[in-house]
C-alpha cells in the first residue's frame, strides 16, 4: 500500500481524513468533468478542514491518495478496472489500473486507518435482484467494515426499499442527515422515511464513536440530501431509469456493467441535468464527510 506522504502525515498527527472513491471518475461520470470533479471535491475537503485521500489501485499498488497525473489517467485512460472487491485479487497481482467501488474503496481506506468516506451513491440491492439476486458487495462490505459512507442517498436505478431492508439485516445504522426523509440521490425524497435522523456534525460524530466503542463491527450509512437548487423532479429521472432499465435488458447488460450501464444512459437521455447534480451532490457529500471527520478527531 502507498499511502501519499500528506495523508500518512494526517493520521499519524490525527488530523482528520476523508477517503474518496475513483470508480465514480473512471465509470460514473464522462471526461474531462470526472477529473475536475475529482479535484474540486478535494478541494471541498480541504476547505472543510480535512484532507482528502482519493483511493485506487494503480499498476497493482493500492494506493490512498492520488496526485493529479493519476487522477488524470483514472479518469481518461480506456482500459481502467472497475474493482469492487471480488476484482482486488487479480487486479493486484495483474499489476492493472483499478478504480475501486465504495466496497473496495472502504476496505482499502480501513486497512490505511481512515474512517470517513464520502461518495455520490452507493450501490445496493437492484430492481429485480428477487431474481437476479443482484445485490452490490456495497451493503455486505458495509456490514463489516468500520467506515462512516457518506451519500446523497440510495438512487432510484435500486430498489430503494430492499436496499433499506438489507442495511437493517446487516446492522448498519442508517442516518439521514437534517431531514426525516430518506434522499434518493437527485432528489431530496424517495417515499421512504429514514430510519434514523441526525442534524449535526458532532452528533453524526458521536453515534460513529458509540458504535464502534462497544465492537459493533460495520459501517454508518450518511444520507446527506442534495440542494433543493439541484434536484431532478423524480418523474422525470424514472422514465429515463425505466427506458435504461429496458436498454439494459435488451442488450443483456448484467452484473458488474450494469451500474455504470445505467448511470451512463440516463445522463445521456438527460442531457447533463443529471450530471450537474451529481457533481453538486458530491461535493455536499464531502463538505459534511469533512465536517464529519473533524468532529470524529476530537471528540
Ligand atoms: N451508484 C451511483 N454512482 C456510482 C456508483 C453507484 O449512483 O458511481 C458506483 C460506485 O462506485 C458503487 C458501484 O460502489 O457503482 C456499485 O457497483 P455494483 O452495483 O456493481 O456493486
Ligand atoms: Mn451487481
Amino acid at each position: 500500500m502507498l499511502i501519499h506522504p500528506e495523508v500518512k502525515e494526517a493520521l499519524a498527527s490525527n488530523q482528520p481524513v476523508v477517503a474518496l472513491e475513483s470508480t465514480i471518475i473512471s465509470h460514473g461520470m464522462p471526461y474531462p468533468e470526472n477529473v475536475k470533479t475529482a479535484l474540486e471535491v478535494e478541494s471541498v475537503v480541504r476547505q472543510n478542514g480535512a484532507i482528502p485521500a482519493t483511493i485506487a489501485i494503480m499498476d497493482g499498488q493500492l494506493c490512498v491518495g492520488l496526485d493529479e497525473n493519476q487522477l488524470e489517467k483514472l479518469g481518461n485512460s480506456p482500459h481502467v478496472w472497475k474493482v469492487s472487491l471480488r476484482d482486488m485479487p487479480y487486479v493486484i497481482s495483474q499489476k492493472l489500473i483499478g478504480a475501486t467501488t465504495v466496497a473496495s474503496t472502504m476496505r482499502i481506506a480501513s486497512l490505511a486507518g481512515i474512517q470517513v468516506f464520502v461518495t455520490g451513491g452507493i450501490g445496493g440491492v437492484h430492481r429485480g435482484a428477487e431474481n437476479t439476486m443482484d445485490v452490490s458487495a456495497d451493503l455486505t462490505e458495509m456490514g463489516q467494515t468500520d467506515v462512516a459512507v457518506v451519500s446523497a442517498g440510495v438512487k432510484s436505478i435500486l430498489d430503494i426499499g430492499l436496499t433499506l431492508e438489507y442495511m437493517e439485516t446487516l446492522g448498519i445504522p442508517v442516518v439521514t442527515f437534517g431531514q426525516d426523509a430518506f434522499p434518493s440521490f437527485y432528489s431530496r425524497k424517495s417515499g421512504f422515511q429514514s430510519p434514523l435522523r441526525l442534524d449535526n456534525p458532532l452528533e453524526i460524530a458521536r453515534l460513529l464513536k458509540s458504535k464502534w466503542e462497544i465492537g459493533l463491527i460495520g459501517a454508518v450509512l450518511i444520507a446527506n440530501p442534495i440542494a433543493s437548487e439541484f434536484e431532478v423532479e423524480n418523474e422525470k429521472i424514472e422514465t429515463f431509469i425505466l427506458d435504461a432499465l429496458d436498454k439494459a435488458k435488451s442488450e443483456g447488460i448484467k452484473g458488474k456493467e450494469l451500474t455504470p450501464f445505467l448511470l451512463k444512459t440516463i445522463a445521456n437521455q438527460s442531457e447533463g441535468e443529471s450530471l450537474e447534480a451529481n457533481i453538486a451532490l458530491v461535493k455536499n457529500n464531502a463538505r459534511l464527510g469533512a465536517l464529519i471527520a473533524g468532529q470524529l478527531v476530537s471528540i
